[in-house]
């Protein structure tokens, strides 16, 4: 909904997903938007899994309309959070504000942090925290996911890393070989 991007500015300085924008990034990854996720819901519904951003991003959710609940967990509590051995950054726990201990036991070792988030509230949620969202009413806000200098080299990592685990500093030379600007 490219209409409503001008409702959107400005963009929180601090906030603004420089590398995302940057033209020197790899197209595939590129996002002129500022990666804007608008997100709706209300009461009964969530976010479908409790997850950590891929790639590495840091998140942050400025809440427009209504109010919802954030279940937030620190990376060091990864091993207890039940990560699905198909995608490590997706938990297997679906009911994090209140678990079922008996099928997910390793949760009852994890230190959830819970928050409200009303309107006009942002929250900055840094890389490897792992999150689930709750909307208490009818619930809009937007998240922007943020690349700068202190997540890059872990985004470098997951986007080039391959099933064999090839070294990526290998592959960023291929990149590199790849998008160099045409001779003049
Ligand atoms: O607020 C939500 O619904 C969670 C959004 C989120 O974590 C994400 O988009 O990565």
């Amino acid at each position: 909904m490219p209409e409503l991007l001008p409702d959107l500015i400005p963009q929180n300085v601090y906030g603004f997903p420089l590398r995302h924008v940057s033209p020197l990034m790899p197209e595939r990854w590129r996002r002129p938007d500022g990666f804007l996720k608008l997100l709706m819901g209300g009461p009964g519904s969530k976010f479908p899994v409790m997850h950590d951003d891929l790639e590495h991003a840091h998140a942050q959710i400025t809440e427009i309309y209504g109010e919802r609940e954030y279940s937030l967990f620190p990376p060091e509590d990864t091993p207890y959070l039940h990560p699905s051995p198909v995608q490590t950054s997706l938990s297997q726990i679906d009911q994090p504000h209140e678990p079922d201990l008996q099928r997910f036991p390793l949760m009852a070792q994890a230190s959830p942090h819970h928050t409200a988030l009303k309107p006009v509230r942002m929250i900055f949620i840094p890389m490897g925290w792992w999150r689930a969202a709750r909307p208490f009413s009818v619930s809009i806000s937007i998240c922007t996911a943020i690349m700068d200098r202190s997540n890059w080299p872990g985004f470098v990592r997951d986007v080039c890393a391959t099933p064999e685990g090839r070294p990526f500093k290998r592959l960023l030379k291929r990149g590199h070989r790849i998008w160099r600007a045409p001779a003049p």
